[in-house]
């Protein structure tokens, strides 16, 4: 893991990002992470482009470390999130929820890194055929949405199907975890849940708290009616979207659902209301047991990950 072609592309110290969380990831976190050696991210979310540009624009007030901007691909302002990114030049882009195809001759005449999130072989052959610099293979064990496959599964084969730098995520909060990604090929590694709980991560303080209490099995999978599954921790909100999902058709289910959607995201995470709010997390959430800053939680599981890769 000390050799890693993302480690060379951004001329970073560790090869770790961070997971790029809607209403979550921002100039705070991304500006953390980078500071720390690593690769920070804003989330875009569904965020209109003002906001994501003044995020950006503190970022770079905090760090002169490169660091990335998150497309989510079902954004209503996808399209100026992707303009944004030429705009501010930012060093990467990662995208989620969708196929980036339409957005790819724009950033990479932008110079910008484009690094893909795929749930699939075949969307990974794609994205590198089109001129994606790295992909993240995005396991299930991750919070929000979701593919089909674990990331066990998932990392070898796209490893063994293209040729660019494979990023593994979903299931990964320590050295144990950075460790066996490698061994599955992986090049680095992307997490999401761990950093929540980081100091300088400004998510509402009920969040971190329900996260650090969090077991293994506290998480569900809401919305596969939807075709957008996301996962998040079980509370009083889940009950009711699960009920909706055992007692409607799909279609009607469905509906209803994602009227409930990212507003309940914003709700738990920026308000505090763990009750009705959606509280997207990881599997792994059972092991995320306590606060630090985001410096401390990449040393220290940097450490544990090389002395088990005797590097
Ligand atoms: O995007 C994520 N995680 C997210 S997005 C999000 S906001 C949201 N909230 C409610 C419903 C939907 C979204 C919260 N968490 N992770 C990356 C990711 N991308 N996971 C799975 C995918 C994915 C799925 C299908 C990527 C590409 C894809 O391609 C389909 C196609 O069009 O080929």
């Amino acid at each position: 893991m000390k050799k890693s072609k993302i480690k060379e592309m951004f001329g970073v110290e560790y090869p770790i990002m961070q997971g790029a969380m809607a209403w979550i990831a921002d100039s705070s976190l991304a500006a953390a992470v980078s500071n720390a050696g690593g690769l920070g991210i804003i989330a875009g979310g569904n965020a209109p482009a003002d906001i994501v540009k003044e995020e950006i624009r503190k970022t770079k007030e905090l760090t002169n470390k490169p660091f990335g901007l998150n497309i989510m691909l079902l954004s209503p302002f996808a399209d100026d999130i992707a303009k944004l990114a030429c705009d501010e030049k930012v060093a990467f882009v990662t995208t989620g929820a969708g196929n980036p195809s339409k957005y790819m001759e724009m950033w990479k005449a932008a110079g910008i890194k484009v690094i893909p999130v795929v749930p699939s072989v075949a969307l990974a052959i794609g994205m590198e055929r089109i001129g994606a610099d790295a992909v993240i293979a995005e396991g299930l064990e991750s919070g929000g949405h979701i593919g089909k496959l674990t990331t066990m599964v998932l990392t070898p084969q796209v490893v063994d199907a293209v040729n660019i730098p494979v990023i593994a995520a979903g299931g990964i909060a320590d050295g144990r975890g950075i460790a066996a990604a490698r061994m599955l090929g992986a090049d680095a590694v992307q997490l999401g849940t761990k950093f929540l709980v980081a100091r300088e991560c400004t998510v509402h303080e009920k969040y971190k708290e329900k996260v650090l209490k969090a077991s293994d099995i506290d998480t569900v999978e809401t919305g596969r009616c939807t075709g957008h599954p996301v996962r998040v921790l079980r509370n009083p909100l889940t009950r009711k979207i699960l009920k909706l999902e055992s007692e409607m058709d799909d279609k009607s289910a469905a509906c209803e659902i994602e009227k409930i959607g990212m507003g309940a995201l914003r709700l738990a995470a920026r308000e505090g209301d763990v009750i009705n709010g959606s509280v997207m997390a990881g599997q792994i959430a059972g092991m995320v047991c306590k606060e630090q800053t985001a410096k401390e939680m990449i040393e220290e599981m940097f450490k544990q990950a090389y002395e088990l890769l005797g590097e």
